[in-house]
């Protein structure tokens, strides 16, 4: 076969090299898969080529060409596809043609594309087979037209390198994907409580009023956001007079359980006498246009020079910036603008920027055709790499904020003193979940927008990164009291849970609209509290394996049709479904629950699978069901982790008997990697009328946050006898349907 080689790497991955493919950076680390192989390929006499999973059809590669462009066309007879990162549109893509080139589009209507993120990275899966992952490792532009049964997908490069990854499921394919492109480091505990932001907290003494209110209004709270305004005259690594003393501020916020996380965009004033620019120009760190001179672009600032982070000492001179920064006391980062984005490039730019802060409207910025979105600087931009060879910008803009993520992460390591890094970034590629958690830029105060965010969010988490949020309540436009309300109850439920918005809109903090509005709200942040031990152990599981935290409903069950179109429900790790009102004054909803017996949140109700519900959802609740035979991790609500040193923990089984491992370290070193950590394995079982209860301890070496265990069994099977503890009775109560026993955690086990 002409251009084309096709070698089996291992027994779940093989690869496809047509032509010559050229990647700048190389994403992509192979790993070791033992045993049997589980694909094999077959070359037809008509030329085709195809390929069998566990000896069932699952692709043809019907036809391919190779140019200056490279494009190969699939065939998969009822095909569903999923994936593809952050893309507008729903769970399941077929049907559409989407493009992956870094693109900042404030604008998020039901065909815009593309986003922030490129993730060239495909789930094909049909029922009745196991699921195949394509990963196509290109950092070009990159197009996937998901037509039908014939799906094309195209690199803008002289060859295109392809993974095929196989998988029994959905999830056991993104756990390889993730094998292959990075598994994302645990966070810091504190990234997963709830965040404040708006565009901008421009003062010290704004800071610290929101710092106030939250304390004082009880609604708990772990991170304070500083945008663009907190810096001196947009210029990075520099603060603003407003903030005359930084460090004694966010010491003073720091004692309030408050931790402080700065925006960083890569757009570097242009001005002698700034010492990022005076340095940057010294060591000639910034991008060139073709005749050599640097590019500038209007951002924020003004007229800016971009650095090429292609270069290593350009990575190692932008980690030193943070120096101030960290010494401050700033404990995250905030990488905007990094797809990257340029307002425009002469002194039109000047004008508009004028525009945009005197009367910030994202819909009149969108009309002016003059944003960062209608151009990518593609040709003009060149870059070069540490062997001295040049780039096209058009090469590198997909993984541009990577390589920043990664001089940024570094910075961490290098002054933050072995404290866990929190890096949020805007853009990103394949692979960005090992440096960053992501959020979905700049949407709407829309309910349009809500649920929208539903299927970015799983679809991102089926791309490996999982640490994903949209802007809670918003970003443009103005929010309602039932818009925040709604969007909080299900934003407990996401792995990101940040409230922000933008600049001229109304404002979006939890008690800006009315009493009712904060109490509800209130309410459902204390619920995010009470199930961090729960999400700390997704995060645990998607740090350890590369699972998504958050799922769509269909990998319940992969072989139900019905389970494929279902956009406003999504799974909260494997056993928790969230069925989230996404329509106004809306009071009940229709739920699809999968296969199984389910309950409701409360343990009160219990409900079938395979049917659809009428579901009450008063507004100041949101339906959730948990699948029988599970187990949930609780605590005790809290203003801030960890406020309190001791802590209770809750183990909620809804049901008979249920299994699961029970993970906690310090939520905020990097000693866990090396071993300082508690791994528990918790079982429970009804025989007859005796529960067995089984506590045992996998791995010791953490001293450990929780006092106590909570046992509370939501049976409703009546009364029983007997609770068995590891051998010994133990003394329970039983009272509504909930059979209850607390233990010291230390004589547990
Ligand atoms: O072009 O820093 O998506 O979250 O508040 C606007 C100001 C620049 C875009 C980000 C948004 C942020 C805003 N930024």
């Amino acid at each position: 076969m002409d251009n084309l080689k096709i070698e089996n790497v291992n027994a779940a991955l093989i690869k496809f090299t047509f032509g010559n493919p050229s990647n700048p950076v190389n994403v992509v680390k192979v790993f070791e898969e033992k045993g049997e192989k589980l694909f094999s390929v077959k070359e037809m006499e008509n030329e085709q080529i195809v390929v069998f999973a566990d000896d069932k059809k699952v692709l043809t590669v019907k036809e391919y060409h190779v140019s200056e462009k490279t494009c190969v066309k699939f065939h998969t007879p009822w095909a569903h596809f999923l994936g593809l990162g952050e893309k507008i549109g729903t769970i399941d893509r077929r049907g559409r043609k989407f493009e992956m080139l870094t693109t900042d589009n404030p604008l998020h209507l039901p065909d815009t594309d593309p986003l922030y993120i490129s993730i060239p990275f495909l789930i094909v899966v049909r029922t009745g087979q196991p699921a195949v992952g394509i990963f196509v490792n290109s950092t070009a532009k990159t197009t996937f037209d998901l037509q039908g049964d014939d799906y094309t997908i195209c690199a803008d490069d002289s060859g295109m390198e392809v993974y095929l990854i196989h998988g029994q499921n959905v999830i056991n394919v993104v756990e390889k994907f993730t094998h292959l492109s990075g598994k994302p480091q645990l966070p810091p505990a504190w990234a997963l409580g709830y965040q404040q932001s708006r565009w901008s907290y421009a003062s010290e003494g704004e800071v610290m009023e929101i710092a106030q209110h939250m304390r004082k209004k009880e609604i708990p709270c772990d991170a304070i956001y500083l945008d663009i305004d907190y810096m001196d005259k947009y210029k990075v690594f520099t603060w603003s007079k407003a903030f005359p003393n930084p460090q004694k501020m966010i010491t003073k916020l720091n004692e309030m359980g408050f931790k402080i996380v700065t925006i960083i965009d890569p757009g570097v004033k242009k001005e002698e006498e700034y010492s990022v620019y005076d340095s940057g120009k010294e060591k000639n760190v910034f991008v060139k246009k073709a005749n050599g001179e640097d590019f500038e672009g209007y951002v924020w600032p003004g007229k800016c020079v971009f650095p090429d982070f292609l270069r290593d000492d350009v990575k190692k001179w932008w980690t030193e910036q943070h120096k101030s920064l960290f010494q401050a006391g700033v404990d995250g980062i905030w990488n905007d603008m990094n797809e990257p984005a340029v307002v425009w490039d002469d002194e039109k730019g000047e004008e508009l920027l004028k525009l945009a802060k005197s009367e910030f409207d994202f819909s009149v910025l969108g009309r002016l055709k003059a944003l960062p979105y209608q151009r990518s600087y593609e040709e003009e931009i060149i870059h070069t790499d540490d062997f001295g060879k040049k780039w096209k910008h058009v090469k590198i803009r997909n993984v541009y904020a990577t390589l920043e993520a990664m001089a940024t992460k570094d910075a961490f390591e290098k002054f933050k003193n072995g404290k866990r890094p929190f890096i949020l970034s805007r853009a990103g590629f394949a692979g960005i979940q090992k440096y960053a958690a992501v959020w979905t830029g700049d949407n709407s105060s829309w309910w349009e927008h809500l649920e929208e965010s539903i299927a970015e969010i799983v679809s991102l988490n089926l791309s490996g990164v999982s640490f994903c949020g949209a802007d809670i309540g918003g970003f443009g436009a103005n929010c309602t009291g039932e818009l925040l309300i709604r969007w909080t109850e299900m934003g407990v439920f996401m792995p990101l849970f940040r409230n922000h918005s933008a600049i001229g809109t109304r404002r979006q903090e939890p008690w800006a609209f009315d009493k009712q509005t904060e109490e509800i709200v209130r309410r459902h942040i204390r619920r995010r509290y009470e199930l961090f031990p729960h999400l700390y152990n997704l995060f645990y599981e998607s740090s350890t394996y590369g699972r998504p935290i958050v799922r769509p409903i269909l990998t319940c069950d992969q072989d139900d049709e019905a389970l494929y179109c279902v956009n406003d429900e999504f799974m909260f790790g494997k056993n928790v479904l969230i069925a989230p009102v996404v329509r106004p004054n809306a009071r009940w909803r229709a739920v699809y629950l999968p296969k199984g017996k389910w309950f409701s949140f409360d343990g009160k109700k219990m409900y079938d699978g395979k049917k659809v519900h009428k579901v009450e959802a008063p507004l100041d609740e949101i339906p959730v069901f948990v699948r029988e035979n599970s187990m949930i991790f609780r605590t005790d609500p809290m203003n801030f982790l960890f406020e309190k040193e001791k802590m209770k923990l809750y183990v909620d089984v809804y049901g008979k008997s249920a299994q699961n491992t029970f993970y906690e370290d310090d939520g905020e070193t990097l000693k866990y990697k090396e071993g300082e950590y508690n791994l528990y394995e918790i079982s429970i079982a009804r025989a007859q009328d005796i529960y067995h209860v089984n506590f045992k301890r996998l791995h010791s070496a953490y001293k450990g946050k929780y006092e106590s265990v909570v046992f509370r069994i939501m049976t409703h099977e009546g009364r029983t006898d007997k609770v068995i503890l590891n051998g010994k009775e133990v003394k329970h109560t039983f009272e509504s349907g909930i059979l209850k026993f607390e233990v010291d955690f230390n004589d547990v086990i």
